[in-house]
């Protein structure tokens, strides 16, 4: 052994190798779908991790919280090689190669396996194999690190070639990590940091003069065609699969429906089938009060009651489950199962479902929070017991009726506005779900006083309520422009501030703008 490794170079040559097998975990993930360590350790995380720690969490990172997790798994799995390094190097330094490597092997597998089996469950055996095999590799790659140069004459005569070499190989890999996972987040960002907006941006009207800071100053009525519907482009996007969503053949797919005659659909038979369409509002149960986790489109497909009476609902069904291509799972009562608005989804905004809102089908139904809307559906499954899905074992309330949300979109936090006036450019959304809205109300003085804002009845009551307003600046200063919404039953949006975990947040949104 080389007693004259210090334990930082152990640890930077264990952080090279660990690197190096990191990014093969990733890369081979990705271009193989060979699932190892990190596409579990997501999964086995929200297991673990206090809801109310999770939720705090999601709740600030909100679409950033998935690939922030990788991230910091990566990281950390560096790091952890990095200080087994460092311990090879100097306590283990009296060991033979082989029983040397062998317990660092053993100490990463007996650190990290139970991670595999809690996150994937049933589905262990493969990612445990290739974690266990990718934990081999490092424990050799740091062996060849740790050697003397003598020893390996093929790999580098030199220390410092030696160092060039695994330190050009970790950085490398580094960068193509970085590349790939910074293309995600730029994605994440355009698709959920865009707010989806009452309309597409019409051409500017003569009439309005910009206000600086409120990017869209056209008054509502200005719009030709206001829909309330968000571009499939602007929908915002949510997923449990860490690094990357199902690719389903179309061709080769098969919907199982379980019930008294049990039968599968293909794609073409389940497009195939009479439709109900309707534009929908589907918002996140992490979404926070003001967020962008919300938004509408046209969705169409088959009602699910439809495809369940041709099996025949076996007596004694008390929910239906949902099981997916990426091994989530959701159920619902049977009342909502059999509501003939419940639809089996092919296509949004007139085209099929794209791959990240779950094709080739999804669920979709009103009045609940996007986690009861599976995505990438491959089987309907009558169950004569109460099952908890996905989030549902995680914590999560089971029934996700969506809570009363509200969310001034202009002026934007931040805003200047002229003195002057009057302004129609003031506009939102209003949400609650199949209770719909009757009344949103705005207040320009944190909350003190209120006026009552113009709805936009341009969708079905179980849709956003896009609402708009007219302001004419009392004068210049501060304002804190605060919105609420009241339900269909005439119930006033909870102003108590909570996180999103268990059952969605509450509060107000609130935003500062500024007169000059
Ligand atoms: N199969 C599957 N379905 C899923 C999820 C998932 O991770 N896997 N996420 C759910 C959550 S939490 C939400 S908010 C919605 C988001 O749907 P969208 O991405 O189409 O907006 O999908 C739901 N359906
Ligand atoms: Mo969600």
């Amino acid at each position: 052994m080389n007693p004259n490794i210090s334990a930082w170079r152990g640890g930077a040559i264990g952080a090279a190798a660990g690197a190096v097998v990191v990014a093969l975990m990733f890369g081979l993930r990705l271009s193989a779908g060979i699932q190892a360590l990190p596409d579990v350790a997501a999964d086995a995380m929200t297991l673990v991790l206090p809801g109310s720690v999770f939720g705090f969490l999601i709740d600030r990172l909100q679409e950033y919280g998935r690939p922030s997790l990788l991230v910091g798994v990566a990281v950390g799995l560096v790091a952890l090689c990095g200080l087994l390094g460092a311990i090879a190097a100097t306590r283990l330094s009296r060991l033979g190669h082989l029983p040397r490597g062998g317990a660092i092997a053993a100490a990463l597998a007996v650190l990290t396996l139970p991670i595999v089996f809690l996150g994937a469950g049933e589905d262990a055996v493969g990612p445990a194999i290739a974690t266990a095999a990718y934990w081999t590799l490092f424990a050799g790659l740091l062996e060849v690190g740790l050697s003397p140069a003598a020893a390996r004459p093929l790999v580098a005569q030199h220390a410092t070639e030696r160092r060039a070499l695994l330190l050009g190989a970790g950085a490398l890999a580094g960068l193509w990590l970085a590349t790939y996972l910074g293309g995600r987040l730029g994605r994440a960002a355009s698709l959920g940091g865009t707010r989806p907006t009452v309309a597409a941006t019409p051409p500017p009207s003569p009439a309005t003069t910009p206000i600086p800071g409120a990017t869209d100053p056209t008054p509502v009525d200005a719009f030709p065609g206001l829909k309330g519907i968000t571009t499939t482009k602007d929908f915002y996007v949510i997923t449990k699969n860490g690094l990357d969503d199902p690719t389903i053949d179309a061709g080769r797919w098969r919907l199982q429906i379980g019930g008294q005659r049990p039968y599968a659909l293909g794609y073409d038979e389940l497009r195939g089938l009479p439709v109900y369409e309707a534009p929908r509002t589907l918002e996140c149960i992490s979404n926070i009060v003001g967020g962008s986790l919300i938004s509408t489109a046209i969705f169409s497909g088959p009602p699910l009651k439809d495809l369940l009476e041709r099996a025949g609902l076996p007596t004694g069904t008390k929910e239906i489950r949902f099981n997916c291509a990426d091994g989530y799972t959701e159920s619902l009562p049977l009342d909502a199962a059999l509501d003939p608005t419940t639809i089996v989804a092919h296509t949004m905004n007139g085209e099929p479902l794209s791959k990240e809102h779950g094709f080739p089908a999804r669920l979709l139904l009103s009045g609940r929070y996007g986690v009861k809307n599976p995505k990438w559906l491959s089987a309907l499954v009558p169950v004569a017991q109460s099952y908890n899905g996905y989030w549902e074992q995680r914590g999560w309330n089971k029934d996700a009726f969506v809570r009363t949300f509200s969310r001034l979109d202009l002026p934007q936090d931040g805003a200047i506005v002229p003195a002057g006036g009057p302004y129609p450019f003031i506009r939102g959304v209003g949400y609650a779900g199949s209770r719909g809205i009757s009344k949103v109300e705005i207040s320009f003085d944190s909350g003190k006083t209120w006026d009552t804002t113009q709805l936009r009845r341009v969708l079905p009551r179980d849709n956003w309520m896009p609402f708009t307003y007219v302001w004419t600046p009392p004068g210049p200063g501060a304002y804190e422009v605060v919105v609420r919404a009241y339900d269909g039953d005439g119930l006033v949006q909870d102003a108590a501030e909570h996180d999103s975990f268990p059952d969605g947040a509450t509060g107000l949104h609130r935003t500062s703008i500024k007169v000059a």
